[in-house]
């Protein structure tokens, strides 16, 4: 087969199935196509993408100002590595710890890459700066977290299929309940040998669990009261998905002018993926300010493709475009919109129990049992409407669309979701 023949859907379907590993269970349908919300398949059926790559298109896709920042950089200069030094990479990181407000930012690639280079920071802070003993410190971290799939963060992962049969896992993680200060006071209080506190603002796969009010305020502040690093892995909350700049946005001094209100926590240790490069592009990166990062000398972490030229153009680009774009603003006022407007639909429903998120990072719990095929048979249904989402932990459906979704289009999607959730009312 010439490899730029067209291919079918079932012949690109039956391609993977043969020849990929067998890690992930897609929605049928073939995408070889996107530009702002929507997406094509191979056939050219057009779909608004309700998943937006797990928010890292926020940005929308294939965004002109993006692709050409991309474009234009690989013509140039696409990577050097860090045995030399490069021209963008300093502009980069300028540009980015003044954008959210930090004194460094350390470049990586995935968000798994981020959120290992956090714990790696935070080990050696506690080590250096704190004083804990070698090999004793102990960072908190959530039950039904989701920060990634290397050996040592699905160590600490509460979700069997993740980490079922890949031990030996790695040491030095306390697990507690998301959203329970109590638990995170006491855990705090009886171990003096707690380095750092790493946490979802929202927990995104579990289900888009937003925590109780003033939640992230007062874990900040316990950990402010034992000397323990607040760790945010804003991954998928973070670049104006949940209606701010962050999730943990407030009192921070960053550029964002909707930043004002609560939550108001600035993270000791930032991690950010995903939009940092409009789905373009791997980029994640850590910042945080001089009194942690410096702990971090030449040779004790680093990556071949971090902080390349690529990286570094996309990056600023996507970051630009947020701003813009006033991509924050606009999920914020699209996301009340959708929930209102579901809300009113599930005063009636008996399929939807309800509808929660901040932003345009929302998601519906459908009424019916976990291991039911319900979910999943409604964004069959969904699809055939024209409508791309996912469900996550059976029940559950999320809807995040890109950023730079129009008014008009957010209500022709409403109209496809409750046409598409009256087939499965009873
Ligand atoms: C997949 C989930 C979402 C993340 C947070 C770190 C990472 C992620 C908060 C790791 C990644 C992705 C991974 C992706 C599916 C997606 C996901 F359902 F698995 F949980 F978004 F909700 N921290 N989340 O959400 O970033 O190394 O993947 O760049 O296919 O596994 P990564």
């Amino acid at each position: 087969m010439a490899i730029l023949e067209h291919l079918t859907a079932q012949q690109a379907i039956d391609l993977e199935k043969k020849y990929g590993s067998n890690t992930y269970h897609p929605l049928p349908v073939v995408l070889s196509k996107g530009e702002g919300v929507f997406v094509w398949d191979v056939d050219g059926k057009k779909y608004y993408d309700f998943l937006s790559a797990y928010s890292a298109v926020n940005q929308g896709h294939c965004h002109p100002k993006i692709v050409n920042a991309l474009t234009e950089q690989a013509k140039t200069l696409t990577l050097t590595s860090r045995a030399f030094y490069n021209d963008m990479l300093g502009k980069y990181e300028k540009f980015a710890c003044e954008y959210f407000g930090f004194d460094k930012l350390l470049p990586m690639n995935s968000g798994a890459e981020g959120v290992e280079a956090a714990i790696k920071l935070c080990r050696k802070w506690a080590y250096e700066v704190k004083g804990i003993n070698e090999n004793q410190a102990k960072i908190v971290v959530c039950n039904k977290n989701f920060h990634g799939r290397t050996t040592t963060i699905v160590s600490f992962s509460s979700d069997d299929t993740a980490n079922k049969n890949f031990g030996p896992y790695s040491d030095g993680f306390i697990n507690i309940d998301f959203d329970d200060l109590e638990a995170l006071e006491t855990v705090l209080k009886t171990n003096k040998n707690i380095a750092g506190f790493l946490v979802e603002p929202i927990q995104g796969e579990a289900g888009v669990y937003v925590p109780q009010e003033g939640y992230l305020v007062k874990a900040k502040a316990l950990c402010e009261k034992y000397n323990v690093l607040f760790i945010a892995d804003e991954i998928q909350t973070g670049i104006a998905r949940t209606g701010r700049l962050l999730a943990t946005c407030g009192n921070c001094n960053c550029a964002d002018k909707n930043c004002s209100g609560t939550p108001d926590v600035k993270p000791d240790i930032l991690i950010l993926g995903k939009a940092l490069s409009g789905g373009v592009y791997p980029v994640s990166a850590v910042l945080a300010n001089n009194d942690i990062m410096d702990v971090l000398t030449p040779g004790t972490h680093g990556s071949t493709f971090g902080g390349n030229p690529l990286a570094a153009a996309v990056a600023i680009a996507a970051l630009e475009v947020i701003r813009e774009e006033k991509l924050a603003e606009n999920a914020e006022k699209l996301g009340r919109l959708f929930r209102s407007e579901l809300n009113k639909y599930i005063e009636t429903s008996t399929i939807v129990k309800l509808v929660r998120g901040k932003g345009l990072l929302n998601a519906i719990v459908i009424n019916d049992s976990e291991d039911s095929e319900t979910a999943w048979n409604i964004c069959i249904a969904l699809r055939d409407n024209g409508l791309l989402a996912k469900p996550t932990h059976g029940n559950i459906i999320r809807f995040a669309p890109p950023l730079v979704m129009t008014e008009a289009q957010l209500l022709d999607c409403v109209e496809i979701i409750k046409k598409t959730l009256k087939q499965f009312e009873k």
